[in-house]
């Protein structure tokens, strides 16, 4: 059955067993061609999946409503699949390999009769690049192929480079009856396997994101010695031409997408300042021979959130937008046929479906666009797009920046003392839950690196990689933690944000080149307060000093849920990081 585009014995044998289990009426090998994928866009439309939007105002861009119980990850049915429970740690839910494969066999079982699976080839990272990584996603979903060719790079070229090498990582997905009941996103590291079942939605079965580019590689990383983080790459550049690139971990949507693309403030842009996009959700990371940490973002496009992204906030993701994307979950405009979604302007449309497909205006008080819609673009359309993106050997970084929602605790930025320190500071980060997973609770929560749902094996272990990475290397980038989430008594934000958060990364690059003083707290180095540029900004320095103060009793409430979390992880804890929180209790009670 499986004739496809390829003589490689492992992917036929994977197709064939995938078949034999789910049934499908036919296989098509996706190629990639452009004649192949408009065929696939045009049934699609046919099966009522997507809608075209308006040739002129959006060419080639496409609305997607996914099921109302399915708009977001479901981390409470993620599961690590590693042999020993120990491997996958506290930090994940976890099932013995043979009984999820059981689970999962049944629930896989002839899910695909009467329908299509979709073999995809792809590649994260550029292909060919001897820091990529091949896989190949088996799907009963066309917007799935769809997505994944805009957010990776598939077809022929990608079995061509992989040639009979068994050195894949396997994806499978159905999305059977969308049952939420039986969803299961099951992640196998020591099969380089991943099983999702019963979802359609992005982070669930996009397996080359979160899946494959973070939980799976995330254990390669380790086993190989680089490192799989859920950062955006941006490089700034001065007015001399110069360009320092350096890499963010913050939680989902608390901004990556908005700082990887941002605009500068005018008072930059009057001197010559410009930034680049690299990536804004995922870096893998490399020491080069000189020591330094070179980033590669292995995506291809962006999968970010709408509500929020306008002219003013991100104009660069609104440009990118504009063509060959497709809308998932936002409102449909049915007087021009466009999309529309919360923050994108003041004039909701009056005529227009809800997210869920239902007649909609915004005096109804409900949102149209559900808090986590999402665009699905092409990197290249981002006008401020890196000429380094594809760069196969990356770009070096001089800073890594932590940064999470925190209403009153971290202050705006403060750097690390050191490598140790910093890895210790980016394990206590914490931030408020957003709406891009279902079912957490509100609230603060600790999420460590950014990547407590992310993370593929023991975050003590990962802890300890850290750690291990940044030994005996002088050329490491140096660790910050930011903040633009600090409000003020009403419960605004005190930091314009966007844009201006430049302000801050100049602070951070003049830190790199060891250009600008700091003063020295109990939780790391603070900018002196006339040090963060607030030309042109409707701000005194006396807020910026409130942005900046460390309150100590607060500090000491944090060290407790500190030593709670880290007490999780057992003797798997690097004993660096209770010494570090040792020292920071010590220099609060100083
Ligand atoms: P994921 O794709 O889920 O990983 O999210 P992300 O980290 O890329 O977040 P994104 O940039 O999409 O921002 C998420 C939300 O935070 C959006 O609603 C933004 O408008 C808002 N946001 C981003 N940057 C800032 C900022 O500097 N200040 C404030 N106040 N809000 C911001
Ligand atoms: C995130 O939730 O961090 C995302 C979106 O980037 S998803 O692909 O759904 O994971
Ligand atoms: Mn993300």
């Amino acid at each position: 059955m499986a004739q496809g585009l390829t003589k490689n014995a492992s992917v036929i044998k994977f197709v064939n067993d995938s078949v034999a289990l789910t049934a499908p009426d036919n296989v098509v090998w996706i190629d990639g061609s452009k004649a192949q994928l408009d065929e696939l866009t045009k049934e699609s439309i046919a099966l009522g999946e997507i809608i075209k939007l308006n040739e002129e105002l959006l060419p080639n861009c496409y609305i997607h409503r996914t099921a109302i119980n399915d708009v977001a990850r479901v981390e409470h049915r993620t599961f690590i699949c590693s042999k020993r429970e120990i491997d996958a740690g506290p930090n994940n839910n976890w099932m013995e390999p043979q009984a999820a494969y059981d689970k999962l066999r049944s629930i896989f079982k002839d899910s695909m009769k009467g329908r299509t699976m979709y073999v995809i080839p792809f590649s994260m990272g550029t292909i060919g690049s001897p820091f990529s990584k091949i896989g190949v996603e088996l799907t009963d979903s066309i917007y799935v192929v769809l997505n994944m060719d805009i957010m990776t790079r598939i077809g022929k070229p990608v079995l061509d480079v992989l040639g009979d090498s068994d050195d894949f990582v396997r994806g499978l997905h159905s999305k059977a009856q969308l049952n939420d009941e039986e969803r299961y996103i099951c992640h196998f590291p020591e099969d380089n396997a991943i099983w999702s079942v019963n979802s359609g939605y992005g982070g669930n079965v996009l397996l080359g994101k979160k899946c494959f580019a973070l939980r799976i590689a995330s254990c390669q990383g380790k086993k190989e010695g680089w490192m799989a983080e859920h950062m955006l790459i941006l490089g700034i550049e001065n007015p001399k031409g110069e360009v320092k690139y350096v890499a963010a971990a913050f939680p989902s949507a608390c901004g990556k997408t908005n700082l990887a693309m941002l605009i500068p403030p005018e008072v930059y842009q009057k001197k010559g300042y410009k930034v680049w996009c690299v990536g804004d959700d995922i870096a893998w990371i490399r020491k080069g021979a000189d020591g330094r940490f070179y980033a590669v973002n292995p995506e291809n496009g962006f999968f970010g959130v709408a509500p929020g992204t306008n002219a003013k906030s991100n104009p660069n993701a609104l440009a990118a937008t504009r063509r060959d994307t497709i809308f998932t979950n936002v409102v449909h405009n049915l007087d021009n046929n466009s999309v529309w979604w919360e923050g994108l302007d003041k004039n909701p449309p009056a005529n227009a479906l809800d997210w869920k497909g239902n007649p909609w205006t915004a005096s109804s008080g409900e949102k149209g666009a559900h808090p986590n819609s999402r665009f699905t673009a092409p990197a290249k359309n981002c006008p401020c797009i890196s000429k380094e993106f594809e760069n196969p050997d990356g770009v070096p970084l001089d800073a890594i920046i932590f940064g999470g929602r925190r209403a009153r605790t971290a202050p705006l930025v403060y750097q690390a003392r050191d490598w140790n320190n910093g890895v210790f500071v980016g394990s206590i980060m914490g931030s408020e839950t957003t709406a891009a997973a279902i079912g957490l609770k509100a609230g603060v929560r600790r999420d460590p690196m950014a990547m407590l749902p992310f993370c593929g094996y023991n975050m003590g272990d990962y802890f300890r990689h850290w750690i291990e990475m940044g030994a005996n290397s002088p050329n490491a980038p140096k660790i910050f933690n930011v903040n633009w989430f600090r409000t003020d008594d009403s419960g605004n934000f005190i930091w314009p944000g966007y844009g201006e958060n430049l302000r801050v990364l100049d602070w951070i690059i003049k830190r790199c080149e060891g250009s600008v003083d700091a003063v020295e707290t109990s939780i790391g180095f603070l900018p002196k307060e006339a040090d963060i540029n607030i030309e042109g900004l409707d701000l005194s320095v006396e807020d910026v000093k409130g942005l900046l103060t460390v309150d100590k009793e607060m500090w000491l409430d944090e060290t407790a849920g500190i030593e709670e979390f880290f007490a999780k992880f057992g003797d798997k804890l690097p004993k660096e990081l209770n010494d570090e929180l040792a020292k920071l209790k010590e220099r609060l009670d100083a």
